[in-house]
C-alpha cells in the first residue's frame, strides 16, 4: 500500500480522504469478516484479503482489510478504548487535574497570605511613620520579616518594633569616677542652662555624696546669658567662671583641678560658637589628657526639619551623650526617637520641666518607650 501509516501498527490503519483502512485478522477469511460485520454492520467495504502463516506454530490466519468511513471508525474505537485500555490513563488525566486544582489553590493561598502579610505590614509601618519614625529604620527592621510567622499578627509585629527600638536605644549610666567635665552643646533655648542648674545642684546636694562642682559659663554672646547661670550658681553657693575664648579657658579651666565635677554652658550654633567648642574640646583632650563628657541637647518638641541642621552643627563633636529636654511640652516623641534610633548615641538625663532642682531625671528607655506607647495606642 503506499498511503502514508497514521494509526497504531496492530490495526494497520489509513487514511484514504474520509475512510480508513482497518486489517482484521482471523483463523478463516469468514470468520474475519464476520468480525468485520460485527464491528461495523454493514458499513464497511472489503478491500483486500490474505493468509498469514504463523511460522512457530504452523497455524495459519485470515486477514481482511476493510474500508471504513472515518465517522464510524472513530466512534467504535473510542468505545473500545473506553472500555480498555483509557481507564487507567484517564485516571492518570483525573489526578493530574486535581493536583492542578490544588497546586492553583495553594499558589492562591501563597498569595493571598503574602499579600495581607504585606499590607499588615504596611499598616504598621504606617502606624509608627505617623508617629514620627523614620521609613528608613523601620524598612530596615521589617525586611526581614517578611514570609515569618511574626509577618502574620499585627500585635506581634508591633511588639517586634517597641524590643527593637527597645534594644537600639541606648542610656547611660550615672558615673562619677574621677574629675568629670561635661560641656553641654545645643539650641539655643533648648534648655542646656537650667539643665546644668538641675545637675549642678543634684551632684553638690543630692546624690549619696556631695560632690564639689565648678561651673564655666562659654556662653559670651547671648545677652543676659552670664547673668542666669551666674545666678543660678550664687544661690547654690558655687564656683562659676566664664572665658569668652579658648585662651581665658585654658586660664580658668586651670584653676579647677580640685573639683569633681565641672560643668560647661557654651551658647547656640553660630559657626564662631562652634569653632569655639572645637578647640576647647580639642584643648581638654589633647593639653589636659581630660576626658571630657560633650552632651547634646535635644527638645523632644523638635521638628523633623531641625533635627538635620542640628546634628550637622554638633554630631561632629563626637557626642557622648543626648539630653532630652522639655518632655513635658509634647506627648509626640517619634521625631526625637526616629534620631535616636538612626544615630544610637547614648541616652543620658531627660529634663522633664522648667523647675530647678526637680524637673530631671536620670535616662531611662521604659519612660521614653511608655511615652511613645501612650502616643501609638491614641
Ligand atoms: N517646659 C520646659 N521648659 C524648659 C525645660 N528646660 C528648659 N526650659 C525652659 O526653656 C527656656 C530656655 O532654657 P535655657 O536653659 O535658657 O536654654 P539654653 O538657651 O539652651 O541655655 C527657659 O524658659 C527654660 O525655663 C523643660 O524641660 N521643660
Ligand atoms: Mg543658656
Amino acid at each position: 500500500m503506499d498511503a502514508p501509516k497514521l494509526g497504531p501498527d496492530t490495526a494497520e490503519v489509513y487514511e484514504r480522504q474520509k475512510m480508513i483502512n482497518v486489517t482484521l485478522a482471523a483463523p478463516t477469511p469468514r470468520e474475519a469478516y464476520e468480525l468485520a460485520r460485527e464491528k461495523y454492520g454493514e458499513d464497511f467495504v472489503l478491500v483486500s484479503a490474505k493468509q498469514i502463516r504463523y511460522e512457530e506454530e504452523g497455524g495459519v490466519f485470515s486477514e481482511i482489510t476493510i474500508s471504513v468511513s472515518k465517522e464510524r471508525f472513530l466512534q467504535l474505537d473510542m468505545t473500545e478504548e473506553d472500555e480498555s485500555d483509557t481507564e487507567p490513563e484517564e485516571g492518570l488525566m483525573e489526578e493530574l487535574s486535581l493536583l492542578r486544582e490544588q497546586i492553583a489553590m495553594m499558589k492562591g493561598d501563597l498569595l493571598s497570605r503574602e499579600a495581607s502579610e504585606e499590607t499588615l505590614i504596611e499598616r504598621v509601618k504606617t502606624l509608627f511613620n505617623e508617629k514620627g519614625i523614620a521609613l528608613e529604620w523601620l524598612d530596615s527592621v521589617l525586611e526581614p520579616l517578611i514570609g515569618s510567622t511574626v509577618a502574620e499578627d499585627e500585635k506581634l509585629l508591633v511588639a517586634y518594633l517597641l524590643e527593637e527600638i527597645d534594644e537600639t536605644l541606648q542610656v547611660r549610666k550615672e558615673e562619677i569616677v574621677g574629675q568629670k567635665v561635661m560641656m553641654f552643646v545645643g539650641p539655643t533655648g533648648v534648655g542646656k542652662t537650667t539643665t546644668i542648674a538641675k545637675l549642678a545642684a543634684r551632684y553638690a546636694y543630692m546624690m549619696e555624696k556631695p560632690y564639689r562642682v565648678a561651673l564655666i559659663n562659654l556662653d559670651s554672646y547671648k545677652v543676659g546669658a552670664f547673668e542666669q547661670l551666674a545666678h543660678f550658681a550664687d544661690i547654690m553657693q558655687l564656683k562659676y567662671l566664664t572665658a569668652a575664648s579658648v585662651g581665658e579657658f585654658r586660664e580658668v579651666f586651670a584653676e579647677l583641678s580640685d573639683y569633681d565635677i565641672v560643668l560647661i554652658d557654651t551658647a547656640g550654633m553660630s559657626p564662631y560658637d562652634t569653632e569655639k567648642l572645637v578647640k576647647t574640646v580639642e584643648y581638654l583632650s589633647s593639653d589636659t589628657s581630660q576626658t571630657i563628657e560633650v552632651s547634646l541637647l535635644i527638645a523632644a518638641t523638635v521638628k523633623y526639619e531641625d533635627i538635620k541642621d542640628i546634628h550637622e552643627t554638633f554630631s561632629f563633636l563626637n557626642l557622648d551623650s543626648i539630653i532630652l529636654s522639655k518632655f513635658d511640652e509634647t506627648k509626640h516623641l517619634g521625631t526625637v526617637l526616629s534620631y535616636l534610633l538612626l544615630h544610637p548615641v547614648p541616652l543620658s538625663y531627660f529634663s522633664i520641666g522648667q523647675e530647678v532642682p526637680d524637673d530631671l531625671v536620670v535616662a531611662d528607655k521604659e519612660y521614653l518607650l511608655q511615652r511613645f506607647i501612650g502616643d501609638l495606642d491614641a
